[in-house]
């Protein structure tokens, strides 16, 4: 009997054992959804015996919401610019030990130059993906004739009129920032004049608008819940992989760019372990297959001169410079962001 209890209590200690030797090696990731091919992952928690555990947010506000109130344990997050800038401000993020990040010389120094408007000396944030934001759509309800003007009016179409079929992102940048640039304006102005404006133009696209809304609407195109869909273009492409009904255009008025990064917070409990999955993400073999999984365009020079010509090719994931002229990445906004959220809290309630 005594032999069984002492038995017993070993098995309870080598459990609790190898729960505590788990935990510390688990990294915390919080990212948008669809944005990791997932074999990476796996690759990574085999060459490091760790654990990666992720956890997804559909908006830099939600994220950010998260990370203030809910102090939860996360190593990296994936912000895009303009919250790059609100988290450094806020005093939450790690500046970056650059000779932890033995392939950061993959990076394209032209796209680390631009992602300076938010990260001066990109000193704290390491780019991901960049992409841009259009119109995806259904072929099968969506008239071509509807879309042979690729215009952001589409929205506002008498067509979807009392049909509930379209939804645009639940996100105030991209959801103002189109209104704008329709409007004729730059999608960082937040003038009151300038968002009166876009107010306009919002309210005609909303009584079309069924839901503001960044991740059902990927399969809803798809399935014919929905028609039309305001979609981040790698997002779009994910989903034209899988269904030849779907399509997707960059309207042209122009619109968003971004670029979402990598960061690791000051709280962050296993700073290493991040910094080697960074590393690990920002190798050019890796850096590749990721953009082939999630369909954005790589920031990553080394990726990218290896990707495949169909890949480099596809003007809706790496538009022509002429498209890109047109376009305007979104900036910070310092206090002005209060207009434009109230804008989008008006239309949404609306
Ligand atoms: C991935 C969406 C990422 C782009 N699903 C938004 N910045």
């Amino acid at each position: 009997m005594k032999n069984i209890a002492r038995l017993m209590l070993i098995v309870i200690m080598l459990i609790l054992l190898a729960a505590c030797g788990k935990k510390s090696n688990v990294l915390y990731v919080f990212n948008w959804s669809d944005y990791i091919n997932p074999d990476l992952v796996k690759q990574f928690e085999e060459a490091y015996d760790c654990e990666v555990r992720e956890s997804y947010f559909e908006s830099n506000e939600n994220m950010l919401t998260k990370i203030e109130s809910s102090r939860q344990a996360y190593d990296i997050i994936v912000p895009s610019g303009d919250h790059v800038t609100i988290l450094v401000q806020k005093g939450l993020l790690e500046p970056l030990d650059k000779s932890k990040l033995t392939n950061y010389g993959n990076l394209d120094p032209q796209l680390l130059l631009k992602a300076q408007s938010f990260d001066p000396e990109n000193k704290f944030s390491v780019p991901y993906f960049w992409g841009i934001t259009g119109l995806m759509y259904n072929k099968k309800h969506v008239p071509q004739s509807l879309i042979e003007q690729k215009s952001w009016s589409i929205l506002g179409d008498d067509y979807f009129s009392g049909k509930q079929k379209v939804t645009m992102l639940e996100d105030a940048r991209e959801v103002i920032g189109a209104a704008l640039i329709f409007a004729g304006h730059d999608l960082n102005d937040a003038s009151e004049a300038a968002l009166a404006d876009a107010e306009k133009i919002l309210d005609i696209w909303d009584k079309n608008i069924t839901q503001y809304d960044s991740e059902s609407y990927k399969n809803e195109v798809a399935d014919g819940t929905s028609w039309l869909a305001q979609a981040y273009n790698g997002d779009a492409l994910q989903q034209m992989a899988q269904n030849s009904d779907l399509d997707f255009f960059l309207p042209v008025e122009g619109s968003s760019l971004w670029m979402d990064n990598m960061v690791i917070l000051k709280s962050s409990q296993n700073k290493e372990l991040a910094y080697k999955f960074i590393d690990f993400l920002l190798e050019a073999e890796n850096a590749k297959l990721n953009a082939e999984y999630t369909q954005y365009p790589t920031p990553n020079k080394a990726a990218y001169d290896h990707l495949d010509e169909t890949q480099k090719m596809n003007e809706l994931i790496y538009p022509s410079p002429e498209y890109l002229e047109k376009c305007t990445m979104i900036q910070f906004l310092g206090e002005k962001i209060r207009g434009v959220d109230a804008l989008f809290e008006k239309i949404r309630l609306n």
